[in-house]
């Protein structure tokens, strides 16, 4: 049995993690609870409400034999608006977390960062050796927080492996955060009885990634010891454009409204989508198409 320290573990990841790695480990969550999704942990499941760039988060590193860090800013528009905010949670709270854990035996230390780091791409599907161009400070400080590790990796050893997710999606996204994204918008809309609202022509495309499929690729950078020191795009390799994917929720909530249609966000990135190839060297298989993904949240509204 390993002690498994997830940061950001009452989040929209980190509470998916917890329940996975709960089951066969010791899993203690440390939380700022700035953005919980849920207020509690499952039955022996240790929760500290603290914040990475403390003394705590240092304390607990300590105890643990695998690190995984989602605790971060993540809220792209804030990041423009307060980009020292942003910087001091993402570098400075990653940073107390890599030379805390310089002094330990770490066996894992799982750092996510975002596919935000690529920017607008030149070539798809993006491969991890992709130019990096962030359009946000959000970007820079999670690229920055992938350097970092990296480099303690090169320099002191430490048993890093980096994650970039694409978009990921669950029934847990808080629908009141101006930052969910753009599944659980057109759920909402949708339960209200309203339409979805699609900025632009909706032929922009992304890579919608279930949390579980995000579980499971985690699972194998715990376990594989390939992982150490790389890089690895969570995606499916699957594009969907907006278009199809408001016309998939419509059909799961059994609604037939013609859909709104409003200007294009400013900044917004035209097509993203992963080449995972390198996640598939460790066995990973996207499982979760996206149709099932969404009838998963008509189970929860049930
Ligand atoms: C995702 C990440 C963001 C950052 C960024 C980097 C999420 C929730 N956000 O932003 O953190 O990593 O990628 O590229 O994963 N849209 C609509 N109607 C709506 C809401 C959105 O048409 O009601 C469109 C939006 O204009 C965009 C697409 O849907 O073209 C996806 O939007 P999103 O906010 O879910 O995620 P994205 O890719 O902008």
């Amino acid at each position: 049995m390993q002690t498994i320290l997830i940061t950001g573990g009452l989040g929209q990841v980190g509470s998916y993690l917890t329940d996975r790695f709960c089951r066969e480990n010791k899993v203690i969550v440390l939380d700022n609870t700035f953005s919980p999704c849920r207020h509690e942990v499952p039955a022996g499941v240790q929760l500290v409400i603290g914040d990475i760039q403390g003394p705590e988060a240092v304390r607990l590193v300590g105890q643990a034999d695998v690190v995984i860090h989602t605790a971060a800013q993540i809220d792209v528009n804030r990041s423009m608006e307060q980009p020292m905010f942003d910087c001091e949670n993402n570098i400075l709270g990653t940073l107390n977390l890599l030379e805390a854990a310089r002094q330990t035996n770490l066996k894992r230390f799982i750092y996510f960062s975002s596919a935000a780091i690529y920017g607008e791409t030149l070539q798809m599907p993006v491969s991890e050796n992709h130019p990096t161009q962030p359009l946000s400070p959000y970007g820079v400080s999670k690229l920055t927080g992938e350097q970092y590790a990296l480099m303690y990796h090169r320099a002191f050893n430490l048993p890093i492996s980096v994650l970039r997710p694409f978009n990921i999606y669950s029934p847990r996204q808080d629908p009141s955060n101006p930052y969910s994204g753009v599944i659980t918008k057109f759920i909402e809309r949708t339960k209200a009885g309203q339409s979805p609202v699609i900025f632009g022509d909706g032929e922009q495309t992304r890579d919608f990634i279930s949390v579980h499929d995000i579980v499971d690729l985690v699972q194998l950078l715990v376990e594989k010891e390939d992982a150490i020191g790389k890089v690895f795009n969570a995606g499916t390799g699957k594009q969907t454009s907006v278009n199809r994917l408001a016309g998939i929720v419509q059909h799961v909530f059994d609604s037939d409204l013609p859909l709104e249609y409003r200007q294009a966000r400013i900044g917004d990135i035209r097509h993203s989508v992963a080449d995972i190839s390198a996640a598939k060297t460790l066995g990973f298989v996207p499982k979760v198409s996206l149709e099932d993904g969404l009838a998963e949240f008509v189970k929860k509204c049930e």
